[in-house]
């Protein structure tokens, strides 16, 4: 039977109808999780196509399927936009997301049994770099480096940990780190033991492609990163290499760990990567920066104890002790006005991961939706009042009021 090409709505009104509610819960909360972000119409619109009905196992000018022409300019023109962005030797634009990216990097040089190096996840760290329950940990001998009193990276520990045990692969990157990285200190640790380096940089991403985070690129083997973080592209993944890594990194990709890649995801990542290379974005991401360090001071002056003592990234984690409610209940009352951010450990947190004493903030998305100075002061008030009275409702009711004038101002998606 030939397929109705009828408009979603009249197909599926159900599903239609909880879209246009997602859509509506976006328009009406504040959206503070480091990790998401807005992308733009024309990112979606590329998503939404054609493309995805096209099988291209295979790289461009080699293929496992025919038909693919089209198909190898978009890559083509992905990879080399991502390349120009970050001024990197080679590209790979496959991975479905981060983890898949670290995953491919793992298969490339790793062999189960192998010693890898990452930051744990109670201080900051990622799931993929090592976790005991994340295939990573499973599969390899995890050893974890964290931070120093200061709630930084605790470089010397790294050397000590690297001398130590000698990983093959040592990964720097983080999801709730809101310092500076010093990837140049990371390659010099990982260079005097022989050991792979491999930067994960998918918070980062997009301060880095605008010049206002250090860049990993001079001093890593690999670099992975997701897309729709500060990237604020499509939700996937990449990674970039040393052109001499490309082809072991590309047949890890595919065939070793992913089959046909997602062309119209593909459409979309070159589509943000093009938006990336416009002025715009770097006024886009000196103004998160900006945006991120006065909601990081607000909170500091309300008597919020924030990790690390501030912010140098879009990242700012938040340390609840003192205010006796856990990352659990202060996410959940603040979803109940309006604000929306997610329970996050912090350096050695009493609580089980599961609760947590912090929550993690970022401003990617409000910076995206037009927030400024102003927007954010009282934004950073507002979750005071919240997590200073979290448990009165007329409290909860009179800051629900307040953000809705905010986003009243700033719609995301009009149509
Ligand atoms: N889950 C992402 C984050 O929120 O940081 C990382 O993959």
């Amino acid at each position: 039977m030939i397929i109705k090409n009828e408009n979603l709505s009249k197909i599926d009104p159900k599903i239609w109808e909880i879209i246009l509610k997602e859509k509506q819960r976006q328009n009406n909360n504040i959206e503070l999780i480091a990790s998401e972000n807005y992308t733009s119409l024309a990112v979606m619109e590329a998503q939404g196509t054609l493309l995805t009905n096209k099988y291209a196992e295979g790289y461009p000018g080699k293929r496992y399927y025919g038909g693919c022409k089209f198909i190898d300019l978009i890559e083509k023109i992905a990879i080399n936009r991502l390349k120009k962005i970050f001024n990197a030797e080679a590209a790979n634009v496959q991975p479905h997301s981060g983890s898949q990216a670290n995953q491919a990097v793992f298969f490339s040089v790793l062999n189960p049994g192998d010693t890898i190096m990452g930051m744990s996840l109670q201080e900051g760290g990622h799931l993929t770099h090592g976790m005991m329950l994340n295939m990573s940990g499973k599969w390899f001998n995890s050893i974890c480096y964290g931070l120093n009193k200061k709630e930084k990276i605790d470089y010397k520990k790294v050397e000590y940990l690297a001398k130590k045990n000698k990983p093959k692969l040592i990964i720097a990157g983080a999801s709730a780190y809101s310092q500076y990285i010093d990837f140049e200190r990371f390659y010099h640790i990982a260079k005097n033991i022989n050991s792979y380096f491999m930067v994960d940089m998918a918070h980062y991403a997009g301060l880095i492609a605008a010049g206002e985070y250090p860049n990993p690129v001079p001093f890593a083997d690999f670099i992975t990163s997701t897309t729709h973080k500060s990237l604020r592209g499509p939700r996937g993944g990449f990674i970039l290499m040393k052109k001499k890594y490309k082809k072991i990194i590309n047949s890890a990709v595919f065939p070793g760990i992913q089959g046909g890649p997602l062309m119209h995801v593909i459409a979309a990542k070159a589509v943000a990567f093009k938006e990336v290379l416009k002025p715009d974005f770097k006024i886009y991401q000196k103004q998160v920066v900006k945006n991120a360090k006065i909601l990081s001071k607000i909170l500091d002056q309300r008597g919020i104890r924030i990790v690390s003592g501030g912010t140098k990234s879009h990242i700012i984690l938040v340390d609840l002790r003192n205010k006796k409610i856990t990352g659990k209940i202060a996410e959940s009352i603040l979803e109940s006005a309006n604000i929306i951010c997610n329970k996050n450990s912090i350096p050695n947190d009493p609580e089980k991961p599961y609760f947590t004493s912090g929550i993690r903030l970022g401003s990617s998305a409000i910076t995206t939706r037009g927030f400024s100075e102003l927007e954010i002061i009282k934004v950073g008030n507002l979750c005071a009042d919240i997590l200073d009275y979290p448990f009165n409702q007329e409290n909860i009711k009179n800051v629900k009021k307040e953000v809705k004038k905010i986003t009243n101002k700033f719609p995301i998606y009009k149509n």
